[in-house]
């Protein structure tokens, strides 16, 4: 098994912290996103998405999308540490909040960074006002993660989830689009405070084998 990924971009730290929470160690291959790595007809052909992270199986299985990766990993190396629920109550509320953390904070702070700064522009049309409008949705976004984090430890409840990783990328990303958890959201910051001393080393990054480049 293989983690194509670039390790400090935010799809590749959700894997890395389901992993980390996991206690699973893979070996990871970088791959060169900003230099067109994972554009090139060979990453693609392996690549349903042409992005990363991409997970390898041993008989060349490719498994694109982060959370389709996590999903293969939670019930491959199954473990008590429940991080897409465990109950159907608390599944369906994993699935609620990740699902909303998504579609309502993370992707629209990817499109907000990739329309304004033109990061990608040597593969994707750029849309400016579309990148400015995505931001303001990430800005109207942040009151309903406030509100939801002061009544409730975690976000889909009182449990740990993989909604969780995908909420805390999505605030520390929201930096390079110039938004910032300030003391507008204490709750937030409260458990933002609270991530950052989890158990599991979610500041340095388990790697097993670092490959450099996209080489098959
Ligand atoms: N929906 C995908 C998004 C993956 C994604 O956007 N990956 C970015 C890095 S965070 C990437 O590969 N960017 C390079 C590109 O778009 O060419 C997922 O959740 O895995």
């Amino acid at each position: 098994m293989k983690l194509y990924e670039s390790a400090p971009a935010p799809s590749a730290r959700r894997v890395s912290l389901f992993l980390a929470e996991k206690g699973i160690e893979i070996p990871r291959v970088q791959v060169d996103t900003r230099g067109g790595e994972n554009v090139t007809a060979e990453f693609k052909a392996m690549s349903v998405n042409g992005k990363i992270p991409v997970l390898e199986l041993a008989d060349g299985t490719a498994i694109s999308e982060t959370i389709a990766i996590c999903r293969y990993l939670d019930a491959a190396f199954p473990s008590d540490h429940h991080l897409f629920g465990d109950t159907p109550l608390a599944i369906g509320k994993v699935e609620m909040w990740n699902r909303i953390a998504e579609l309502q904070g993370l992707f629209p702070a990817f499109q907000a960074f990739r329309n304004i700064t033109g990061v990608f522009s040597d593969r994707e049309r750029c849309v400016e006002a579309w990148g400015e409008e995505s931001k303001q949705r990430v800005e109207e976004f942040l009151p309903v993660l406030e509100s939801r984090l002061s009544v409730s430890t975690y976000l889909a409840g009182e449990h740990f989830s993989v909604a969780d990783i995908t909420a805390y990328i999505m605030c520390s990303f929201i930096a390079k689009i110039d938004i910032h958890i300030d003391e507008t959201y204490p709750a937030i910051q409260a458990w933002q405070a609270s991530l950052d001393q989890r158990e599991a080393s979610w500041q340095s990054t388990p790697v097993k084998v670092l490959e450099k480049g996209f080489n098959r």
